[in-house]
């Protein structure tokens, strides 16, 4: 029989991306979007016509109670969050209520419905839990075991998650687990999100609608993969015989400038620098000046690979968004 499976965060990147997987794997699926006329309804409409919306929010126990009644899913994956680094700065206590305590909401309206033993969870822990100080880098990339430096409040706001989700597998022996996921992207990603943002402004300066880009630090190295590799991850977690965490990222870091260097070569411009300003604006109260994962474990029991990498993530960006703007003269 067809399983059943609830996705919060339906209309952000990685919603997107498993909720197509879900359906090609024959799930029936259902999706959590928050707020009277979200304007990402009518892309989830016709992008996803197979997803049964559900009007809920993750700060909302009662409305995750009667998602979880309408739904019944077997599976839950819980990818709402306030996600934005420097947003959680302007937000801290949104962010907390929503990236920290939303998790236990959405824990709790499994239990109070009854789900506790038969559903699985899938809990969007983060690598900005590690913090990515000097201090604190193990040499073959960050694992399962090491320590936590959270560096933002929606780094503190993600360890909470990840430690209730960890504590409810722990005390009530619910199938609960957390996929630590070093940053992945792709034409899904937000505009606010500084791989998009390059990708974005790039087609845009190659078509003449733009002149320049206007960054924060170009100096921060990122594990970056991409965010369609990454879903099968999170699939794979949930049909092991025992919950668990897992590690998915390339084993690779790279900078910002590196990042600037191949999306500009993609448009035929060799030297970027005239073309990126900086603001402070765009530069955060705390680093993370590096991050690089270990995925051996992933590897290992799940079978789990990147495929696409670096320069192919960088290449599929830039294609997507010239492909995009040309078709969008006006805006
Ligand atoms: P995203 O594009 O920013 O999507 C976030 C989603 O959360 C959106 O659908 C948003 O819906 C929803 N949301 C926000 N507040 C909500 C609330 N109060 N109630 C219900 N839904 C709410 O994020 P993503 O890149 O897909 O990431 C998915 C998850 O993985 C997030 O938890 C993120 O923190 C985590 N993560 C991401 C990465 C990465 O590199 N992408 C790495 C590690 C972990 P609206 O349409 O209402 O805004
Ligand atoms: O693209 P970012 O905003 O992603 P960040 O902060 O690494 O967080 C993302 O990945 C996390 C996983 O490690 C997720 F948990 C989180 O939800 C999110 O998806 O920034 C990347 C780097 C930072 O060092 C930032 O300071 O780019 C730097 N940056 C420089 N200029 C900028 C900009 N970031 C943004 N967003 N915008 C800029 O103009």
């Amino acid at each position: 029989m067809a399983k059943t499976a609830l996705i919060t965060g339906i209309t952000g990147q990685d919603g997107y991306h498993l909720a197509q997987l879900l359906h090609e794997k024959g799930y029936k699926v259902y999706g959590i979007m928050r707020a009277q006329q979200n304007p990402r309804r009518k892309n989830v409409e016709t992008e996803l016509p197979y997803v049964n919306i559900i009007e809920a929010d993750l700060s909302d126990l009662s409305s995750l109670v009667r998602a979880m009644e309408t739904a019944k899913p077997q599976e839950v994956y819980n990818l709402a969050a306030i996600s934005h680094v420097g947003y959680s700065f302007k937000n801290p206590i949104l962010t907390a209520d929503v990236t920290g305590k939303g998790v236990l909401n959405m824990l709790e309206a499994i239990r109070l419905s009854g789900g506790e033993k038969t559903v699985r969870f899938y809990q969007a822990s983060t690598s900005e839990m590690y913090g990515g100080l000097e201090y604190n880098r193990p040499k073959n990339g960050y694992t399962e075991e090491s320590k936590f430096h959270p560096r933002s409040p929606y780094g503190v706001a993600k360890l909470y998650g990840h430690w209730i989700a960890t504590n409810y597998r722990e005390s009530y022996g619910m199938f609960v687990s957390c996929g630590i996921l070093f940053n992945h992207e792709g034409e899904r990603r937000g505009l606010e999100f500084v791989t998009r943002k390059i990708s974005n402004a790039v087609a845009r300066i190659k078509l003449g609608k733009q002149d320049h880009i206007v960054l924060g630090d170009l100096w921060p190295k990122r594990d970056w993969g991409y965010a369609g590799d990454y879903v099968e991850g999170m699939w794979r977690m949930l049909q092991q015989d025992k919950p668990d965490d897992f590690v998915l990222a390339t084993g690779e870091t790279h900078s910002i400038e590196e990042f600037l260097t191949l999306a500009f070569k993609e448009i035929g411009i060799d030297d970027w620098k005239p073309y990126v300003k900086q603001d402070p604006a765009f530069m955060r109260p705390a680093e993370v000046d590096l991050l690089l994962g270990d995925p051996t474990k992933a590897e290992k029991v799940l079978g789990w690979k990147r495929k696409v990498d670096f320069p192919g993530l960088v290449k599929k960006m830039v294609e997507y968004d010239l492909e995009l703007e040309s078709d969008q003269k006006t805006s």
